[in-house]
């Protein structure tokens, strides 16, 4: 099965594939020479998500599916959510940690959590599929890998940052996987 990922995050998309494997062959909007800047305008992460499907479909009339994904603190009323990549204005990940860290400043609320909301349209039907992962802000970073901000966030019951995690253990826990999974275990129903 041949679907579209819309999404411009090369992370995203090696995250996603490693998690679907090799049955489906995702295409990413660079695959299928997309360069438009797809409106991501919701206040939910499944507005947004569908916002991406829409576009897809309504253009192209492809079978796809999208993500919106974030990080909500709760000691910053939820913030950053939809706006995890723009946080400080600018898509740059040091400013926007940075802010995070600030606002945050020595509160000793600490807890955060991912979440993704997948958005699929796949035999003219819209579907949704969820996944979060509960966890701390540590007061600085710590490790290389992953993306966003996973240099500062720990997910509960683990002691290292998703950052200091190799992919294979973050794909077995993370927000996306848990979306991704699902995901996955629907479009294997369909056959
Ligand atoms: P696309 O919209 O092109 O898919 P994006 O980077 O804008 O790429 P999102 O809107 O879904 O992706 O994600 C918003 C931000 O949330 C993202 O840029 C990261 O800063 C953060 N984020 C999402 N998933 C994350 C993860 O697994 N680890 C760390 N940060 C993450």
């Amino acid at each position: 099965i041949e679907l579209v990922f819309a999404t411009n995050n090369a992370h995203k998309l090696a995250e996603v594939q490693a998690i679907v494997g090799g049955s489906f062959t995702l295409k990413s909007l660079a695959d299928i020479a997309c360069t438009d800047d797809i409106p991501e305008t919701g206040v939910t992460f499944q507005e947004n998500a569908q916002q991406k499907t829409d576009y897809l479909v309504s253009k192209y009339g492809l079978y796809c599916f999208g993500d919106d994904s974030g990080m909500e603190v709760d000691a910053l009323d939820l913030a950053p959510g939809v706006y995890s990549a723009r946080y400080s204005g600018t898509r740059d990940m040091e400013q926007n940690i940075n802010l995070v860290l600030t606002n945050l400043g020595d509160t000793t609320n600490r807890t955060a959590r991912f979440k993704t909301v997948i958005s699929l349209y796949y035999n003219e039907q819209q579907y949704f599929f969820e996944g979060s992962i509960e966890g701390d802000i540590i007061a600085e970073r710590r490790g290389v890998d992953g993306f966003g901000y996973d240099p500062i966030f720990i997910p509960k019951g683990y002691s290292e940052t998703f950052a200091e995690m190799t992919a294979a253990q973050k794909n077995a826990i993370s927000h996306r996987a848990i979306a991704v999974q699902k995901l996955a275990d629907f479009l294997k129903e369909q056959g």
